[in-house]
């Protein structure tokens, strides 16, 4: 039997699955499809830059590039850029949280209703070596009313407030992948037609799975819980995989089911991970396709955050594991 939340079958395009779920609800007025739009349009520009990077260094030589004498930008900064750009010209967005910006960017459109946060290219250790990285964003609506200036309690609200979330997979194929807080659902980007095509409706984490994802190397500055639960592991024999990448290693997990851990290490003793912009819209997308994220202790979209950059110890996945790994806390 068919799911009632799948509004479109496999090959819709991106914008007409964005249409047909708008029409589901009679109030909506079309600004978060349209920044739903603009989100996936700046990835495609994104994406087109990562595909050009490895030539970058070779261009000079081919004589393709650095004719108007262009200083090449790195990658983070210019999908920074992309992005930022695409939700300020938009209209439909009053403040940006990015990971690549100290202060919230308030784009002038004070009559906007949504507040973005958002980590523009992530998997810093991965974006000069060719291997899968991604774009992650949260949207919310201010709790301010429009016109008046933007406040603290705009920009910092809980996961739980989130009204949709997703991520871009830049890896063997691009994927976008987003809940509105209705079923999960992803596509694969076409670069010859330039359109996501849905190709994954309706996903669901498997409640149990035999993948464990987490930075051994850093074994030694773990919490003894966390290292149980590793030896855990270990002894039922799950595969680890790592790739140090949150978006590939979380989009593995969700197909095949597995955990993702980055706990707190000496070096990072509230873990590496940012709330607002990592983990509350991974959360979301795990709970929204069956899986639950933790932050070994509480669930993760109840953090109440108190600065934009906060980061927090980080367990997401599938909903056995995950229950699993809670146990070692106790
Ligand atoms: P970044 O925001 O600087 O890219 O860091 C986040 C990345 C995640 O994508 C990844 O899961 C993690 O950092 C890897 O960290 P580590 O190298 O410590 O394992
Ligand atoms: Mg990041």
């Amino acid at each position: 039997m068919e799911d009632s939340r799948i509004a479109a079958p496999i090959g819709t395009n991106l914008d007409r699955f964005i249409n047909a779920k708008e029409q589901h609800f009679a109030y909506a007025t079309g600004e978060l499809s349209q920044l739903l739009r603009d989100i996936a349009l700046a990835g495609k520009v994104v994406n087109r830059e990562i595909n050009k990077a490895g030539l970058i260094n070779i261009s000079g030589a081919i004589g393709t590039q650095n004719v108007q004498g262009e200083e090449q930008q790195k990658l983070d900064v210019l999908s920074n850029i992309r992005f930022i750009r695409a939700l300020t010209k938009g209209g439909e967005v009053c403040a940006v949280i990015s990971e690549e910006d100290e202060q919230v960017i308030e784009t002038g459109s004070e009559s906007a209703k949504y507040v973005v946060a958002i980590d523009p290219l992530d998997g810093s250790s991965n974006i000069d070596v060719n291997v899968s990285i991604g774009t992650i964003f949260s949207i919310y609506r201010r709790v301010s009313l429009v016109d008046t200036p933007i406040t603290k309690e705009d920009v910092l609200q809980k996961g739980v407030e989130q009204i949709a979330a997703g991520y871009i997979l830049y890896g063997s194929s691009t994927m976008l992948v987003y809940t509105t807080g209705n079923g999960v659902n992803g596509f694969t980007y076409e670069p010859s037609l330039g359109e996501y095509f849905l190709s994954h409706p309706n996903m669901k984490l498997p409640e149990e799975g035999k993948i464990y994802s987490i930075n051994e190397g850093a074994y030694n500055s773990f919490e003894k819980p966390v290292k149980e639960y590793i030896s855990h592991c270990r002894k039922s024999n799950y595969s680890g995989r790592y790739i140090g990448s949150l978006v590939a290693d979380f989009h593995r997990n969700l197909l095949k089911g597995g955990i993702y851990i980055y706990p707190k290490t000496h070096s990072a003793p509230n873990g590496k991970l940012r709330l607002m912009y990592e983990c509350n819209c991974l959360a979301f997308i795990a709970e929204q396709a069956g899986g639950t994220a933790t932050d070994g202790e509480k669930r993760i979209m109840e953090i109440q955050p108190d600065e934009l950059h906060q980061r927090v110890p980080f367990f997401v996945g599938s909903r056995k594991m995950v229950e699993k790994a809670k146990t070692f806390f106790k």
